[in-house]
């Protein structure tokens, strides 16, 4: 197969910024106030999450790494000859490349995420280093349904999420998601999937409060991005990062909480806080290796396969979709 060198652009930019704009008024104007987490990763945002990736708290990038890098062989038996891999939210190819070199029966790659700059840069990388792999990028929210490339639509899919990303989903949404992701590779795909793990809670309160602050800069880089894109005026020193875990809904939950009253313009909107309201800019659900299975199962997939590093921290699991495409 030749490398196609055409993007395809699900994702309209200036649709793209109203939504942006109706998600943050909407969230701003709730109560309680809340934003949603996929508004993190503009290209500070991103950069911002690449350097938690490597804090000695952020477990989960790590244990990730070495289950991939250990069982790549064995995850590889999922990828039959001549399929296509499709990833969702792609970002950096760190992971994928772990699987294309223990699979070359791969055909072609589909790397899926709403930034188009940083699909181009991988997507020449991996060109350069898999001359024989067709490289298909799509700009996409893949949070929502889009179209897979016409030149994969006569070959098996698979498909690969990796990073816990789906612990970001509330379970409803996770579960929605797992059923738009079958309806989309059709009958007979199977999913890799990465799935952080419940543990000791000093261990996840640690992770998303590292002793050097990137985690809460990440979290105040919203309200950053907002004061740039929506012409807002929100003063960071104003607010501060929370995180903790909920050991009852087995959540860390992300806030910004507000030092004292004040009053911000979004997009000439008026936004009102008191002294300790917070915003709520994420949850990352953790998972058992009995909870998340359950999940799949109940949104249509066979669990097949799940492997853990050695510390049982993280779980990359193997979904197969053998039901009927919605
Ligand atoms: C992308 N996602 C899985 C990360 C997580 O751990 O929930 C985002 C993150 N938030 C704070 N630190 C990392």
């Amino acid at each position: 197969m030749s490398a196609p060198t055409a993007v395809a652009r699900d994702v309209d930019a200036s649709a793209a910024d109203s939504a942006f704009l109706r998600d943050v008024v909407a969230g701003l104007t709730a109560r309680p106030k809340r934003l949603p987490p996929k508004y993190f990763y503009d290209e500070a945002g991103a950069r911002l999450f690449e350097a938690i990736t490597a804090l000695p708290e952020y477990y989960p990038t790590r244990c990730e790494l070495a289950i991939l890098r250990e069982r790549a062989p064995e995850i590889a038996r999922f990828f039959p000859a001549g399929s296509a891999l499709i990833e969702f939210g792609s970002g950096s190819s760190r992971k994928v490349r772990m699987l294309l070199a223990a699979a070359p029966a791969i055909a072609a790659y589909v790397p899926v995420d709403i930034s188009f700059e940083m699909l181009m840069k991988e997507a020449d990388g991996l060109r350069r280093d898999h001359p024989g792999l067709a490289v298909i990028p799509v700009a996409a929210d893949f949070t929502r349904p889009f179209s897979l490339p016409a030149a994969v639509a006569g070959a098996a899919h698979v498909g690969f999420f990796p990073g816990s990303t789906i612990g970001n989903f509330e379970p409803h949404e996770a579960a929605s998601f797992l059923r738009h992701a079958s309806a989309m590779l059709g009958r007979g795909a199977a999913l890799i999937i990465g799935v952080d793990l419940v543990k000791d809670p000093a261990v996840l309160d640690a992770a998303y409060n590292d002793a050097a602050g990137v985690t809460a800069e990440f979290n105040l880089n919203l309200l950053s991005r907002i004061n740039r894109e929506l012409g807002g005026d929100f003063e960071l020193a104003n607010f501060e990062h929370r995180a903790f875990y909920d050991r009852e809904r087995r959540r860390i939950e992300m806030h910004l909480v507000s030092k004292k009253r004040q009053q911000a313009k979004v997009a000439g909107r008026l936004i009102e806080l008191r002294a300790g309201e917070t915003i709520h800019t994420e949850n990352s659900y953790k998972y058992t290796l009995e909870s998340f299975p359950a999940l799949a199962r109940d949104a249509g997939w066979s669990p097949r396969a799940v492997w853990t590093d050695a510390g049982g921290n993280f779980s990359v699991h193997a979904l197969v979709f053998e039901g009927k495409s919605e």
